[in-house]
């Protein structure tokens, strides 16, 4: 909790300061000079519950921040993002913001966004890179956390089960810093019982309707299962679907844990159709706007900033629900 009061605190003060700022009254979108700032944001995509949310977090931010918003959607491919930061660039925006597609092919572009001089930010996921300095910070969760969190439920849930526990993992977009991160967290928390076994992992894209298919192929191949990792709410619900039409009852028959907490997950675990849930926060507009308009006045903003998550089980689910934002 002290967390969270902290970053709402900074963010009110910040806000207030930049009201007072030097720049003409109620232009609340300014930069040290008192201009409004410009910001180009290229968006993964919309194939999500998470991405709407989030979507709109940044959308909304900006309108309150005053920030002039230049919006992308990528329909995630990598190629339209980045000609969306070419175009930025081209456009001479004051900052650009961007939530990766996947980790690694963002070299060139991001060197072209420095030595145009324009400051950059990562939202939501992060690049692998050689270059120094081609971006001023990283806002977004702690994956690997996050799937420790989601291994740590299976290792209690299933601490008494006398033989092998058959896992199947819905991974999400392949190289996608939450895909990556998540399993490596996951694998890492039920490493501890040797009878935890993921036998058969694919990815579902971030999905509702890849998490059906790839739930109906493996329930197919394995008639055994006992537990499904999904590494978002969207797949787990299409795996629901899926296991649903086998026949089965999800979260009695195959358990289910995924990671988001949107409404469409909390319900689902309130339901008891999942079983347990990891959320990962997509509402981060107010603070890129607050980090934006510090980049772009030129101060010094921390190189990562996590966003913090939390957990529900059924109970808290059906409890938390009345008050959730997304
Ligand atoms: C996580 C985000 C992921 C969500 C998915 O921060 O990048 O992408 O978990 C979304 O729902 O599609």
């Amino acid at each position: 909790m002290n967390r969270v009061l902290t970053a709402m605190l900074g963010i009110a003060t910040a806000g207030v300061l930049a009201a007072c700022g030097s720049g003409p009254a109620g232009q609340s979108g300014d930069a040290a000079g008192g201009e409004q700032i410009t910001m180009g944001f290229s968006q993964v995509g919309a194939e999500s519950g998470w991405r709407t949310a989030n979507t709109t977090s940044i959308q909304d931010a900006a309108k309150e921040a005053g920030v002039d918003l230049k919006f992308s959607d990528a329909n995630g491919k990598q190629e339209n993002q980045i000609s969306a930061i070419r175009s930025f660039i081209q456009q001479r925006v004051d900052v650009i913001a961007f939530s990766p597609v996947v980790r690694t092919g963002w070299d060139a572009v991001l060197l072209e966004a420095k030595n145009a001089g324009i400051p950059v930010i990562l939202t939501d996921r992060a690049v692998d890179t050689s270059e120094p300095d081609v971006y001023k910070t990283f806002i977004g969760a702690d994956f690997v956390q996050e799937g420790q969190w989601a291994g740590d439920w299976v290792v209690k849930e299933f601490a008494a089960a006398p033989g092998p526990v058959n896992i199947v993992q819905l991974e999400g977009t392949t190289g996608s810093d939450p895909a990556l991160e998540r399993t490596s967290g996951f694998a890492k928390a039920i490493g501890v019982n040797p009878n935890l076994k993921v036998i058969a992992s694919q990815t579902g894209d971030f999905t509702r309707s890849g998490g059906k298919q790839v739930m109906e192929a493996f329930l197919k191949a394995h008639p055994d299962i006992d537990v499904v990792f999904a590494q978002n709410d969207d797949m787990g619900l299409g795996a629901v679907e899926a296991i649903e039409a086998a026949g089965k009852k999800p979260g009695t028959d195959i358990k289910i844990v995924a990671i988001d907490a949107t409404h469409d997950g909390m319900q689902a675990t309130a339901d008891g159709k999942f079983n347990f849930l990891v959320e990962c926060n997509p509402l981060l507009g107010p603070q890129l706007m607050d980090i934006a308009k510090k980049v772009v006045a030129g101060e010094s903003v921390p190189n990562r900033i996590v966003t913090p998550d939390q957990t529900f089980d059924q109970a808290q689910a059906a409890a938390a629900l009345p008050e959730r934002k997304y």
